[in-house]
């Protein structure tokens, strides 16, 4: 993609559709320019920085629109540029209009994420946080809106700087011992480089782990409800949905298909597969339905092991919790129909197994199983301000750098010469700047922005 940065672009900032007002955002050289052009009421090129301006838009004679104009000064605004902020009335056709009148007078419209990738280009951002504005922008969740909002005030390429100093510091060191090379001397104290690079090591291994919950936090945790035919899957799915989303019935073998569905649990998202009953069936439809029950459990985050109470016994729940921990699954046992029993009984009867009993029909302790799930997701706490990473594309450099540590590490541990140390460390350095965007190609950026929505 070709790209004119001396260009002035324009964009409507707002969803499409009709609202009570609508954004246009105009950025470049000439944005002040051009809507001085077509505002009737003061002079705008004359009027100072972050300023708000009551007043008419006029296309020669005829008036478009009464808006207010935003303005925002290079270098103090979001792209960098002159950015001039129309507030207009919400209609498709005078948000069109204004936008077509920019163009005969000289702007250009905007490409998707162009806005975010001026301001990353006039290092307003780094690309961590230019990559954190569309993060926000697509948050849906508490937990996501917290990290993207983190991230974007600078809370990851803190810690990617931090990890930078680290290796300079140690690449200063290992440098200096080269300068010397020749008198044979070991300026660079090697239980002082062997503890720098573990610290890194442990940071950058810190930074992988949170992967499997920031990719949690932004595409969901799979739960499948799995169990025998009439244990009560479905109707758990209906209770923690709260509506009846699934087909309940005596009848065992209702469930043929499995039903996904989303909800949202101290903001995380969860989804929750409803599964058909794990039987053997001559019946077609329910043997693949089974077979689709089995795929859904291999794939699931947590897998929801759901049971009567009543009818099973317990050793069928032993074996079933052994097949579970052969699969390496992060699982919840669930007694259920517990309003059919005492509880006493129940407790009795599986006594020894880590079991959570509840009564899907009659909503009782299905809280319980919410906080259950939750645990099973952060076991420790969202809030703490530790970064989570959420990008695939940090965590691929993430782990180019910590290969390139373990390699430094390994290289120290068997002596080898300084300047093959000092290769590795340039290497971590460079995808360390891959990630902030200090080096980068233009097709990389253009993929990167052109994930953005228009107008951002
Ligand atoms: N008493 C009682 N009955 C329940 C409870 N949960 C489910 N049931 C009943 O058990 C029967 C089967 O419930 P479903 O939710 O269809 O069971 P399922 O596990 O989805 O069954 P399949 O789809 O056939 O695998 C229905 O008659 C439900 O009303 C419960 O907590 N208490
Ligand atoms: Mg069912």
């Amino acid at each position: 993609m070709l790209h004119n940065w001396n260009d002035t672009i324009i964009a409507i900032a707002t969803p499409p559709g009709i609202g009570a007002i609508g954004v246009l955002r105009i950025s470049g050289d000439k944005a002040i320019a051009i809507i001085n052009t077509i505002f009737i009421n003061k002079d705008l090129e004359a009027q100072p920085s972050h300023t708000l301006h009551v007043g008419i838009l006029k296309n020669n004679d005829e008036v478009i629109d009464e808006v207010v104009v935003s303005l925002f000064k290079a270098p103090r605004s979001y792209t960098g540029e002159n950015v001039v902020e129309i507030s207009c009335h919400g209609s498709a056709f005078i948000q069109q209009k204004i936008i077509d009148v920019c163009i005969k007078k000289g702007a250009r419209l905007a490409k998707a994420g162009e806005f975010t990738q001026r301001a990353f280009l006039n290092g307003k951002l780094d690309l961590t946080q230019a990559e954190a504005v569309a993060d926000l922008i697509a948050s849906n969740t508490e937990a996501s809106r917290k990290t993207a909002l983190y991230n974007m005030r600078g809370g990851f390429s803190d810690v990617l700087k931090q990890l930078r100093e680290q290796l300079l510091k140690f690449s200063a060191l290992i440098e200096l011992e080269l300068d010397f090379s020749q008198e044979d001397v070991e300026f660079a104290d090697r239980t002082q480089l062997y503890h720098l690079i573990q610290e890194a090591e442990e940071k950058t291994g810190g930074l992988l782990r949170s992967f499997k919950l920031g990719n949690v936090i932004r595409n969901g945790v799979q739960v499948a409800i799995i169990g025998k035919p009439n244990a009560g899957k479905s109707t758990l799915l209906n209770t923690l949905l709260n509506e009846n989303r699934a087909i309940v019935s005596a009848i065992a073998g209702t469930t043929r298909d499995t039903i996904e569905e989303i909800i949202n649990i101290e903001g995380i998202l969860f989804r929750l597969i409803d599964t058909a009953g794990l039987r053997t069936s001559d019946n077609e439809i329910e043997s693949i339905g089974v077979e689709k029950s089995f795929e859904k459990m291999r794939s699931a985050d947590i897998v929801v092991y759901l049971f009567d109470c009543v009818h099973q016994t317990t050793e069928s729940i032993i074996t079933a919790r052994q097949q579970l921990i052969a699969e390496n699954k992060s699982f919840i046992l669930i007694g259920n129909k517990l309003d059919l029993m005492n509880a006493d009984d129940v407790i009795k009867k599986f006594e020894g197994i880590d079991i959570l009993f509840i009564s899907a029909k009659e909503h009782t302790h299905v809280n319980l199983l919410k906080k259950q799930l939750v645990e099973k997701v952060i076991s420790g706490n969202i809030e703490t301000e530790n970064v989570i990473i959420t990008n695939a594309r940090h965590y691929e450099a993430l782990q180019k750098i910590n290969d390139a540590l373990t390699d430094i590490r390994k290289g120290l541990d068997d002596k080898i010469p300084g300047d093959l140390i000092a290769l590795d460390i340039r290497r971590c350095l460079h995808y360390l700047g891959e990630i902030t965007g200090i080096i980068t190609n233009e097709d990389q950026l253009d993929y990167i922005f052109s994930k953005f929505c228009i107008g951002k």
